[in-house]
C-alpha cells in the first residue's frame, strides 16, 4: 500500500507511535510518506527508506498564528498528487483529520481513504473547545477509519464528539519490548544527578512533557509524603510548561536534593530500567505510554486510576491504581512496595510478561494493516 502518516513533531506519545508505525509499515513493505513539521525530530525512529514531507505553516504579520492545519492540507495534496496515496492515517484529530479532508476534497473523493487515530486531548480537551468541537466532530466522522488506543477513550469519542453507533476501532497502542527492557540500573551515572547524601536511596522515576494534565508537581508531593518514612528520590525525566512551577515546590518542600530533572533526553529507556518504581500523576490518560513503557522494563507503574489506565495497568498485579488526586493514596501505595522488594519485583516482572503478551509492536502492525485493507477494501491503487 502507499500511506501518508501526519503527526506532530514535539514529544509526545502520538508522534512516538506514528513514527514506529511507519518504520514497521516500510519494513514490511509498503511505500510509506511522513507529513509532519520538523520530520528531523523523528529522524531516530523513521530511518531511511520513508519519504520526508515538511509542513511549511505560512507566517503573515496579518495573522495571528502560523497556518498550520492549512500547510499540512497543502503538504497532503502534494503527496496525494505525487504518489497517488492509498490511505492517508493521521495521528491526533486536531487539526489533522480537517487537513486531509481539505486535501482529498482538492483531489478528488477517490484520492485516498483517510484513517484517523483519535489520541487523547483531541477527544476530552482542545478537541471539544468551542473554536475547535463542530470542525473537529465533522472531520473525524467524514473520516473512513477511525482507531483509538484504549475502550475508554472509545467510549468517550462516541459519547463527546457525537459518533452515534459509528464503529471504531480499539488497537492499543505499544512498545518496542528491546529497546524498553529489563535491565540492570546505572547506579553510578543516576547517583550522579542527585545529592551526593541520597546516593543508593530507591529511586522514583516519571517521564511526561510537564504539560498541566501530566499535574508533575504531585510526584514532589508523593516524594515528600514517601519521605516522611524513608529515604527515597525522584528522577523527572522531559520538560514542558510546567517545570518551574515543579522546581519550585521541590524547593518549598524541602526535598531539592532529592528531585533530579533530567530534560529531554533519547536515553529514557536506561533510566526508567534503572527505577523502582514509575510514577504517573495524570489528570486524564487516555492510555499512558509512558506508563507502558515503564512496564515494559519491568518496572511497576504507580499512578492515578483515571481513563485508560486502568486498561494498561492491572491494580494489584502490574502496578497500583489511586483515586485521582489523591496524593495520600499514591505514596501509601509506593511506600507498601518499597518496603516489600520481593513483592515490588514479582510485580514488576508480571508487567513485563504482560507487556509481551499484549503490546508487542509486530502485533500491533498485523492489526492496523488487516485495518487499512479493511477500510480501503479492493480499492488499493
Ligand atoms: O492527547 C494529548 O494531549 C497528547 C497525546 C500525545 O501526543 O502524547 O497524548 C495522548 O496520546 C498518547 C498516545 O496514544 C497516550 O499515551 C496519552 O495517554 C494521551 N494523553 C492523554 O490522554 C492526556
Amino acid at each position: 500500500m502507499r500511506i501518508a502518516y501526519v503527526c506532530f513533531s514535539s514529544y509526545g506519545g502520538s508522534g512516538v507511535i506514528a513514527s514506529a508505525l511507519a518504520r514497521g509499515m516500510a519494513d514490511r513493505g509498503h511505500e510509506v510518506h511522513v507529513v509532519c513539521s520538523d520530520p528531523e525530530l523523528h529522524e531516530r525512529a523513521l530511518g531511511d527508506g520513508i519519504r520526508r514531507w515538511p509542513v511549511r505553516a505560512a507566517e503573515y504579520p496579518l495573522f495571528e498564528r502560523p497556518l498550520y492545519a492549512v500547510a499540512v492540507a497543502a503538504a497532503l495534496e502534494e503527496v496525494g498528487r505525487e504518489a497517488s496515496l492509498d490511505l492517508v492515517h493521521v495521528h491526533y484529530a486536531v487539526p489533522h483529520a480537517t487537513s486531509a479532508y481539505l486535501a482529498r476534497q482538492m483531489l478528488g473523493p477517490d484520492a485516498f481513504k483517510i484513517v484517523t487515530t483519535l489520541h487523547g486531548t483531541d477527544v476530552t480537551r482542545v478537541g471539544v473547545e468551542r473554536g475547535v468541537r463542530s470542525v473537529n466532530r465533522f472531520s473525524v466522522a467524514a473520516s473512513d477509519g477511525i482507531t483509538v488506543p484504549s475502550a475508554y477513550l472509545r467510549d468517550a469519542a462516541r459519547d463527546v464528539l457525537a459518533l452515534g453507533d459509528r464503529e471504531i476501532e480499539v488497537i492499543e497502542n505499544f512498545v518496542d519490548t528491546d529497546q524498553f527492557a529489563p535491565a540492570e540500573p546505572d547506579r553510578g551515572a543516576i547517583d550522579a544527578l542527585f545529592a551526593e547524601e541520597e546516593a543508593g536511596a530507591p529511586l522514583l522515576v516519571h517521564v511526561s512533557n510537564f504539560r498541566p494534565v501530566k499535574r508533575v508537581v504531585d510526584t514532589v508531593d508523593v516524594l515528600a509524603r514517601i519521605r516522611e518514612h524513608r529515604p527515597a528520590r525522584l528522577l523527572l525525566i522531559g520538560d514542558g510548561p510546567d517545570r518551574a512551577a515543579v522546581q519550585a515546590r521541590a524547593h518549598e518542600q524541602g526535598v531539592g536534593g532529592a528531585v533530579a530533572f533530567l530534560g529531554t533526553t533519547d536515553d529514557v529507556p536506561r533510566y526508567v530500567a534503572g527505577a523502582d518504581l514509575f510514577l504517573l500523576t495524570s489528570e486524564t490518560e487516555s492510555f499512558g505510554l509512558a506508563a507502558l513503557e515503564a512496564q515494559s522494563c519491568g518496572v511497576p507503574v504507580v499512578a492515578y486510576g483515571v481513563g485508560g489506565l486502568g486498561e494498561v495497568i492491572r491494580d494489584g498485579e502490574t502496578g497500583a491504581l489511586a483515586k485521582s488526586g489523591d496524593v495520600a493514596a499514591l505514596a501509601d501505595a509506593a511506600l507498601a512496595l518499597l518496603a516489600d522488594d520481593d513483592a515490588r519485583r514479582r510485580m514488576g516482572a508480571r508487567a513485563r510478561e504482560d507487556v509481551l503478551l499484549r503490546y508487542r509492536h509486530a502485533a500491533a502492525l498485523d492489526r492496523y494493516e488487516r485495518y487499512y485493507r479493511r477500510v480501503c477494501g479492493d480499492a488499493t491503487k
